[in-house]
């Protein structure tokens, strides 16, 4: 049993880009989920692990760790065997420039209790719900579409092998085909999506591998 434990949920996408790390580096580790359905998150035993009631957290080297990105910089520093920074400073730039679209402009204003709190105060509902989801992650992701088309940047975000970008990516696109955002003008991250699905530690990472449907 590794000692290592991600407390996560299954369709979190801050929680997807931790699993995909793990997985890329190959490092074991065993899965709590927390019910964001049920309002876990916000039990006494969560907010210990993480004051602000997200997930994921993670168990590791003995300390409670929180923030997708800050921990995916943890295990680049404590087991760099697989990179997951490109080569060279500018590469590097634009792959963390990549991540930071989806995890501080995209992602922060789709979270749960973000849109919950839009809804509540305009007396909306679901319809203006998903309004707002897509809004923010259509505009997000046609930037990121563009990024991803300069020249000379190889299969993936930047270069030829998944990095940071594409661990950010690849739980954005889940997202935004779950609430309906047209992709079809995005043909770049179509193609660097279907890449990313072809390799194993992305497989085992998404929503409907660690949460089969028939255990929803
Ligand atoms: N910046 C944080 C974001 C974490 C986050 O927003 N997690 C979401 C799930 S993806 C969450 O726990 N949401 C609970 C809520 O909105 O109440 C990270 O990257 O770890």
């Amino acid at each position: 049993m590794s000692d290592i434990t991600l407390y996560d949920y299954w369709r979190s996408s801050a929680s997807y880009r931790v699993r995909i790390a793990l997985n890329l580096k190959e490092i074991a580790y065993r899965a709590v989920p927390v019910n964001l359905l049920t309002r876990e998150h916000l039990s006494a035993a969560h907010l210990a692990r993480n004051p602000q009631g997200f997930v994921p957290a993670l168990d590791i080297d003995g300390q409670m760790m929180t923030q997708s990105l800050a921990i995916i910089d943890y295990l680049e520093e404590t087991r760099p065997h697989v990179p997951l920074l490109p080569e060279g400073p500018l590469d590097r730039q634009k792959a963390r420039a990549m991540a930071h679209v989806v995890a501080m402009d995209i992602h922060p204003v789709c979270n749960l209790n973000v849109a919950a709190r839009v809804v509540e105060l305009t007396n909306g509902g679901d319809r203006e719900k998903a309004d707002w989801m897509r809004h923010f992650m259509a505009k997000g992701l046609a930037a990121l579409d563009i990024m991803a088309k300069e020249p000379g940047r190889g299969d993936f975000c930047v270069g030829d092998r998944p990095t940071i970008a594409d661990i950010c990516l690849i739980p954005q696109l889940y997202n935004a085909e779950r609430w309906g955002v047209d992709l079809s003008a995005m043909p770049r991250l179509r193609a660097i999506g279907d890449r990313c699905a072809a390799i194993d530690a992305f497989q085992k990472a998404a929503p409907d591998a660690v949460h089969p449907p028939a255990a929803h």
